[in-house]
């Protein structure tokens, strides 16, 4: 990473909604993350806003049930000024029992699919998947879902730790090639090995400026 990275600096839970008008309000754009339950969600939400607690965190599947609302504030240092913005994290229920859970199933024909549908903010959606697995059916369902809303997506491979450096690699190949995706479109994660969390805020901020919907102030 050069001087000229972003980092978050502040970070703080705005609010939870299952509804639109409750969305919170100033608009800012949005990054959302998706995935199965248990993915690492709300750990990766922690890790980079550099915040255990912040996020609900469980080992048992289900543990996020509403939209929840985090907002950021970014900070990038150049030679000649001090960029700052602010943007959302969004996290959500996990997806992957929605065929056996009644009240999963729900969810994500209601407030989830509204959210995902109509959020005129969202930026970017971070699509978790498990190193450690091969692509579920429900991952596949979920990613051409994203595409056909014509939403960004971005791959986040969680739980990098679990496996070698070489296997963690060839997974990234993998699951790429399934996807047909750049690059620039997957990392790899691992809460517990820092130095992957400004790789992925800096191309969470890539997207946010490209598509020109942060608001920097110098
Ligand atoms: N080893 C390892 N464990 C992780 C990592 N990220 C998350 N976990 C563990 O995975 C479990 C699930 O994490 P959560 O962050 O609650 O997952 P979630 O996707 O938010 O789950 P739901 O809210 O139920 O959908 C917890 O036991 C975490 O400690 C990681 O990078 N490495
Ligand atoms: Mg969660």
């Amino acid at each position: 990473m050069t001087k000229e990275h972003w980092d978050v600096i502040r970070a703080e839970f705005v609010t939870s909604a299952v509804r639109a008008e409750q969305y919170p309000k100033p608009y800012l754009p949005e990054v959302a993350f998706i995935g199965r339950s248990n993915v690492g969600k709300s750990s990766l939400i922690n890790s980079v806003c550099r915040r255990n607690g912040l996020a609900r965190v469980s080992s048992t599947p289900g543990k996020t049930q509403t939209l929840n609302f985090y907002r950021l504030d970014a900070k990038r240092k150049t030679e000649t000024a001090e960029d700052r913005t602010q943007f959302y994290l969004v996290d959500l229920p996990g997806y992957g029992f929605a065929r056996t859970n009644h009240k999963n199933k729900e969810q994500w024909s209601g407030f989830i699919r509204n959210y995902l549908e109509e959020a005129p903010n969202l930026a970017l959606v971070c699509q978790l998947i498990d190193i450690r697995h091969k692509l579920m059916d429900s991952d596949i369902e979920a990613y051409n879902w994203l595409m056909e809303c014509g939403l960004n997506v971005h791959i986040v491979l969680t739980k990098a730790d679990k496996l070698s450096k070489n296997a963690a690699m060839s997974q990234v190949a993998a699951i790429r090639k399934s996807l047909g995706l750049s690059d620039t479109q997957i990392t790899a994660y691992s809460v517990p090995q820092p130095a992957m969390r400004l790789e992925f805020i800096n191309r969470i901020m890539t997207v946010l400026e490209a598509a020109s919907e942060v608001n920097i102030e110098n």
